[in-house]
C-alpha cells in the first residue's frame, strides 16, 4: 500500500483531474464544492497534526482515517486537571508599595525578584487540558487498498473517508453534532455483510474500559495539576448500532462481523458544572445523550446536524480567486501557496477558521483554547489553557466580520466568571474594588499571575477581554448582551481607577507593577510601570465603558471619573527610531530582542483604532517603523498578528507576504492547522482576521473597501462579511477594482462609506439594503 505524493507525479495527477472532473464555470475541487481539505493517504496514526478535527464547541476528535486502523482521538472542552481551587497570594498586597518603589527608583530587577517572592499565585502554575483518550477501529486486511481519499467538508462539516478493498467501496463519514451532543461515526459499503472491525478504547487517562451488551464505557478521574487534586469524574460512551451481521462483546472491545453498515454514537462528559462545582453525573448525561441519538436514525442525525451548521457557515462566501492548483492535495499545496498561484488556499485558510471557531465555540461550551477543542496530551503546550495576553483574544478577531457572533457567547461566559474570581485576587492581592485578571487562566477560572514575574505580572488580561467583548458588541449592537457585558467592563475598569498610580517624571497615571507581554526591556527585567500597551487598552476599556454606560444611562459619576482617569493616562510616544515607543522610556532600540514575537505596543494599530491609518499618520507611520524594526517572520499568531497590522497600514502587497509566510509548511501543518510550532489555533484565527482587514476595515465609523488589497487577488467577492454598526457587507472586485456593493443594515446606524479616495456618508435605515457601483454612488 503507498500513499505518498510525489511532486514528480504532480502534473499527470492535474491533468487526470482535469480531465474527470466537471468544471461548472467555477474550478472545484474532487467533490464538487470549494470548502474542501483532502488528502489522498491517511494520517500516519502518530502524526496528529496531519487528522482532521471535528467538534460541535465541546466535544471535539480528530480522525485520521487509517484504512487498518482508525484513530478517533476524543475531546471533551471541561476536561482539564485539578479541581476548584484559588491561587490567591496574601503575601502580595504588603508588598505591593515596595514593588512599585523599587520600579520607581527604577530598581527594576529587584522588583521583578521581589515581586516574583511575594505576587505568583498559589499554585504558581494553572491547570492542563486534558485528552479523553482514544477509540479505535480496527478492520481486517482485505487485500490491497485504491482509490483512498480522506477529507474534510467544510460545508458540511463532516470528515469522511473512501476507500476501496477486495472489490468493495468503504466509505465512513463522521461528525460532532452540536443538536444532539454526540459524535456520529457511520461505516458503510457497496456490498452488503462487508463491514467487520472491532472497537477499542485508550487512554492516559487514571481510567477503565468495559462492554457493556453493545456498548464500550470507558469511565476515569482526571489528573491532578501543581498540587491541585484531580476533582472529575467522567464517562465516554459508544454505542453500536449494526445492521446486519453481529456484534460479540469482550470485556473491553466490541467486534462487529459482516455487517451491511453501522452507526457509533460517542457520547462523552464530565462532572464539571462551573469553576466550582464538579457534582455533574457523567453517567446519567451520556446515557442519555446516547439514548435520545438512538432514536434517530442516521439521516436525521445527519440533516440535522447540516442545517444546524450551515445556519452558521452559511453567511459568508469568499472568492479570491481560482486556479488549477485548487484540485491538489490540502497538504501539497500549502507547499506552493508563495508560488503565487493559488489565491483559492487563502480563501480556505479563512473558511477554515470560520468552521474551527463554530466547531470550537458554541452557546455553553467553554471558548476555543490554545488548541481550540483538540489536544491529545495530558501535558500539551502552554496546557493548552486560555492565555489572554494574545492568545485567546485573537481567537476570537474573525469572529464579528466573519458572521459568528453568537460563537463567543462562551467568551462571554468566561469572562462572567472571571469578574467573580477575579474580585478575590483584586481584593486580597491588590486592595482594590473590581477585578483583576492577568496573562492566563483555565477551567477553573484563576485569575492570580503565573509562572513567572517576567510574565505572569500583567493585570491587563481581564480588560483586553472586556475590549473584545464591547468589539463584539459593536459589530451586533445586541442590547442584550449589552447589559450582560457592562458590569463585567465596569468592574475592571474599577480595579484600575484604584490600582493605577502617578508615575514621578511626567504625572501620567499608570500600571504598577506591568510588562510590556512577555519582552525584556533593557534594564535587565520585564518589570515595569505603564507599558504602552496597558495604557492603550485602558484607553478604550475607560472609552467603551462610558459609551456603555451611556447607551444604557447609568452611572454618570462612574462616567466623570472614567473620563477625568483617561485623559491622565500616558500618551504614545515616538521614540529615537521614529518606532512607537513599547515603554514609558524609549528603550525599544536596545531591549535585548528588537525582533520579540509579541508587538504588544501596536495593540492601538490593531485590534484598536487609537492609532489610524487617515487620522493619525504620524503614530501610523511609527508602528510601520516599529513592525519594520520587529521584523515579519515569527511564530504562527505573532505573524497572524502582523498581517492584520500591515492591512490595518494600508499595505496589502506586504500584509501578503506575511500571510504567505503564514501559509506555508513552516508554519501550517498540512491539516491547516497553525504551527506556533508547535500546534497552536490562534494563528489559525489571526490569520483569518488578517484577510478579512485587507478587504474590509470597520473601524472609526465608516466602512472601507479594499483597503489592503494585495495585486495577487486581482478579482474576487465576499459576500456576508459583518462590518461595525451592525451591518452586512456584500462586495465584489475586477482588476483590483470595486465594482459593486451590497449594504444591509440590521440597526439603522449612521455609516460613512469609503473607497480609494471617495467618502460618503450613507443614510441608510434599519432592514434596507443598499446597493452600490464601484463609485460608491
Ligand atoms: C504566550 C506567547 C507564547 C505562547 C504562549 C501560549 O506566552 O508568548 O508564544 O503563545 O503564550
Amino acid at each position: 500500500m503507498k500513499f505518498t505524493f510525489s511532486r514528480s507525479n504532480l502534473g499527470v495527477f492535474i491533468f487526470a483531474l482535469m480531465l474527470g472532473v466537471v468544471i461548472n464555470g467555477r474550478a472545484q475541487s474532487e467533490s464538487g464544492q470549494p470548502w474542501v481539505l483532502w488528502y489522498a493517504a491517511p494520517a500516519s496514526l502518530t502524526n496528529w497534526t496531519a487528522a482532521l478535527p471535528i467538534g460541535n464547541g465541546r466535544l471535539g476528535a480528530m480522525v485520521f482515517g487509517g484504512v487498518e486502523r482508525e484513530r478517533i482521538q476524543l475531546n471533551e472542552d471541561t476536561l482539564w486537571s485539578g479541581g476548584p481551587y484559588d491561587p490567591v497570594n496574601t503575601n502580595a498586597l504588603p508588598a505591593l508599595p515596595e514593588v512599585r518603589r523599587l520600579i520607581f527608583a527604577g530598581q527594576y530587577a529587584g522588583a521583578q525578584k521581589l515581586a516574583g517572592q511575594t505576587m505568583l499565585g498559589n499554585p504558581p502554575r494553572q491547570m492542563a487540558y486534558e485528552t479523553v483518550g482514544d477509540l479505535f477501529l480496527s478492520f481486517p486486511t482485505n487485500g490491497p487498498v485504491t482509490d483512498y481519499r480522506r477529507e474534510l467538508d467544510l460545508d458540511t462539516a463532516i470528515a469522511r473517508t473512501t476507500y476501496t478493498s477486495g472489490g468493495v467501496k468503504y466509505t465512513r463519514e463522521m461528525f460532532s453534532s452540536a443538536v444532539d451532543q454526540v459524535i456520529v461515526v457511520r461505516l458503510t459499503a457497496d456490498t452488503p455483510g462487508k463491514i467487520s472491525f472491532t472497537a477499542g478504547m485508550a487512554t492516559p487517562q487514571d481510567a477503565t474500559v468495559k462492554t457493556d451488551g453493545d456498548v464500550l464505557i470507558m469511565n476515569g478521574t482526571n489528573g491532578s495539576g501543581n498540587g491541585v487534586k484531580g476533582a472529575l469524574k467522567f464517562q465516554a460512551r459508544v454505542s453500536v448500532l449494526a445492521k446486519g451481521g453481529k456484534v460479540s462483546a469482550a470485556p473491553d472491545s466490541l467486534s462487529v462481523s459482516n455487517a451491511d453498515s453501522v452507526t457509533l454514537l460517542i457520547a462523552v462528559a464530565t462532572s464539571y458544572k462551573n469553576y466550582h462545582d464538579v457534582s455533574g453525573k457523567p453517567e446519567a448525561i451520556v446515557k442519555k445523550q446516547i439514548r435520545a441519538a438512538t432514536r434517530k436514525s442516521f439521516d436525521v442525525l445527519r440533516s440535522a446536524h447540516v442545517a444546524d451548521y450551515q445556519e452558521l457557515f452559511h453567511r459568508v462566501d469568499l472568492n479570491l480567486g481560482e486556479s488549477d492548483s485548487m484540485k491538489l492535495p490540502t497538504g501539497e499545496r500549502i507547499k506552493h501557496f508563495d508560488d503565487d498561484n493559488d489565491p483559492q488556499l487563502a480563501a480556505l485558510y479563512f473558511q477554515f477558521a470560520r468552521y474551527l471557531l463554530i466547531s470550537s465555540s458554541r452557546p455553553g461550551s467553554q471558548p476555543a483554547n490554545l488548541q481550540g477543542l483538540w489536544n491529545e496530551s495530558m501535558n500539551p503546550p502552554w496546557n493548552s489553557k486560555f492565555t489572554i495576553n494574545i492568545n485567546t483574544e485573537m481567537n476570537y478577531w474573525p469572529a464579528g466580520v466573519g458572521n459568528l457572533a453568537e460563537c463567543e457567547e462562551p467568551l462571554a461566559a468566561m469572562v462572567q466568571d472571571l469578574a467573580k474570581t477575579g474580585a478575590q485576587t483584586a481584593r486580597v492581592m491588590y486592595g482594590a474594588r473590581g477585578w483583576v485578571a492577568h496573562h492566563n487562566t483555565d477551567l477553573w477560572r484563576a485569575t492570580a499571575p503565573i509562572d513567572g514575574p517576567q510574565y505572569g505580572i500583567w493585570p491587563t488580561g481581564g480588560a483586553w477581554l472586556c475590549n473584545t467583548l464591547w468589539d463584539n458588541y459593536e459589530f451586533t449592537g445586541n442590547s442584550n448582551s449589552l447589559k450582560q457585558i457592562y458590569p463585567l467592563m465596569k468592574g475592571a475598569a474599577q480595579f484600575f481607577l484604584d490600582t493605577l498610580v502617578e508615575e514621578p517624571t511626567h504625572h501620567w497615571l499608570v500600571t504598577s507593577p506591568s510588562l510590556s507581554p512577555e519582552n525584556k526591556h533593557p534594564q535587565g527585567a520585564s518589570i515595569t510601570d505603564g507599558p504602552t500597551m496597558d495604557e492603550e487598552i485602558l484607553r478604550d476599556l475607560f472609552t467603551n465603558c462610558i459609551s456603555a454606560a451611556e447607551i444604557l444611562g447609568v452611572d454618570k459619576k462612574f462616567r466623570g471619573q472614567l473620563a477625568d482617569a483617561s485623559a491622565r493616562l500616558a500618551p504614545l510616544q515616538i521614540g529615537k527610531a521614529g518606532q512607537l515607543q513599547e515603554w514609558l522610556e524609549d528603550w525599544d532600540m536596545e531591549a535585548p530582542d528588537i525582533h520579540h514575537r509579541h508587538v504588544s505596543h501596536l495593540y492601538g494599530l490593531f485590534p484598536s483604532d487609537q492609532i489610524d491609518f487617515y487620522n493619525t499618520p504620524e503614530l501610523a507611520d511609527a508602528a510601520k517603523k516599529s513592525l519594520e524594526i520587529r521584523g515579519d517572520e515569527s511564530t504562527g499568531w505573532a505573524t497572524a498578528w502582523r498581517v492584520n497590522l500591515w492591512a490595518r497600514l494600508h499595505n496589502g502587497s506586504h500584509a501578503y507576504k506575511i500571510l504567505s509566510f503564514l501559509i506555508s509548511p513552516q508554519r501550517t501543518y498540512p491539516d491547516l492547522f497553525d504551527a506556533h510550532p508547535p500546534f497552536q489555533i490562534d494563528g489559525n484565527f489571526g490569520g483569518a482576521s488578517g484577510i478579512a482587514e485587507m478587504l474590509l476595515q470597520s473601524q472609526g465609523g465608516e466602512i472601507e473597501f479594499l483597503p489592503a488589497l494585495p495585486p495577487e487577488w486581482p478579482d474576487g467577492s465576499v459576500t456576508g462579511f459583518r462590518a461595525r454598526g451592525d451591518f452586512e457587507v456584500s462586495f465584489e472586485w475586477k482588476g483590483g477594482v470595486l465594482t459593486s456593493a451590497t449594504i444591509h443594515s440590521l440597526a439603522g446606524n449612521p455609516c460613512l462609506i469609503h473607497y480609494g479616495n471617495i467618502v460618503r456618508t450613507m443614510e441608510i435605515r434599519k432592514g434596507e439594503t443598499l446597493h452600490f457601483n464601484g463609485n460608491l454612488q
